[in-house]
């Protein structure tokens, strides 16, 4: 089925400062799509609009079971969020709605199974038998632009899986590239102006080393309920909210491949008891410290402090890594 709508192709892309100088972005309706459509819009793009993904009526329930904690968050320390932004972590268990109507929506849900599902066959004596790992949530995060807050530096989340992958043109692109994906879903008007999500099409196709252009970024424009969805792969941020008095909100999900885990669950293995009365040593080797960067985080904050009770530990900015420039 033919897209409901073609944003305008951008100079910026059409000279070839992306991946690839076909990049430009889809928009569909989500009741006149499928996972195929928008999954091969991906390939080419890195990112694709799908409108109306959820109800407005139900965009205001999420929003009002939200409104109660979305002052809980405090300023950030460091230069990954500026001061007026807030985030709002967990949020698959914070609203009933979001959950069943966002995070259990089919359409992502075929469309995460098309792109990071993974099927293969392997030998058990004289027994081959096929097996599929399906994707799984990593995360959910309501984030929060308020007057003022300046943008946000373009980044890939996929930067926390550490990939190394080289740049190449669309037709040489398969899903293994990828690791996750992502849904920005609007729960308020998003505009230029208010800081809507920014993100470069076709970044999906470059280097891990490059660096991001801001002017090949667009701007995610959308109406309540309306989602952008992108490879985790994909060259973002959130932008500066220049209005008076417009707040902001995106609701993220993602997800990752299902293969992204333990072999033996420890998180429900060990006691939570026990395990917070260990060593940072046993709780690193275990699996509960974070892995730099943006790993395995609690409310953002370092996971060996959330396991202790402590509820104000240490919340990882890129400036706690290493800084080569
Ligand atoms: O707020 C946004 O629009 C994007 C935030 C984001 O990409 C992030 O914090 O990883
Ligand atoms: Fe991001």
């Amino acid at each position: 089925m033919a897209p409901v709508a073609v944003e305008p192709v951008v100079p910026a892309v059409l000279n070839g400062k992306v991946g690839d100088p076909a990049a430009r972005v889809d928009s569909f309706d989500a009741s006149s799509t499928n996972a195929q459509e928008l999954s091969s819009s991906m390939k080419r793009n890195g990112v694709v609009y799908v409108r109306n993904l959820i109800s407005k009526d139900d965009m205001d329930t999420v929003v009002q079971e939200m409104r109660p904690h979305l002052d809980d968050d405090t300023p950030w320390d460091g230069v990954c969020f500026p001061p007026q932004t807030k985030r709002l972590c967990g949020i698959v268990s914070k609203s009933e709605t979001f959950r069943k109507k966002v995070v259990m929506n089919p359409l992502w849900l075929a469309l995460s199974d098309e792109t990071l599902s993974i099927t293969s066959s392997a030998w058990f004596g004289d027994i081959k038998a096929e097996s599929v790992s399906r994707p799984v949530l990593g995360g959910t995060v309501c984030f929060r632009v308020c007057p003022g807050a300046t943008a946000q530096g373009l980044h890939r989340d996929s930067m926390a899986h550490h990939l190394k992958n080289p740049r190449i043109t669309a037709d040489k692109y398969t899903f293994e590239r990828e690791v996750s994906i992502s849904m920005f879903l609007a729960g308020t008007k998003t505009t230029k102006e208010n800081g809507a999500t920014r993100f470069c099409p076709g970044s999906h196709l470059e280097a891990n080393e490059e660096k991001p252009n801001e002017e090949n970024a667009l701007y995610a424009e959308m109406e309540p309920g309306d989602a952008l969805i992108m490879f985790s792969s994909v060259y973002h941020a959130g932008s500066a909210n220049m209005s008076q008095d417009e707040e902001r909100l995106v609701f993220a999900t993602f997800m990752n491949r299902g293969i992204l885990r333990t072999g033996e669950n420890q998180y429900l293995t060990i006691p939570t008891e026990q395990a917070a009365k260990w060593s940072d040593e046993e709780l690193t080797v275990c699996g509960y410290a974070q892995s730099q960067p943006f790993l395995g985080f609690v409310e953002f904050m370092d996971p060996m402090a959330a396991i202790r009770g402590d509820k104000g530990g240490k919340r990882y900015d890129i400036t706690d890594q290493k800084v080569i420039t």
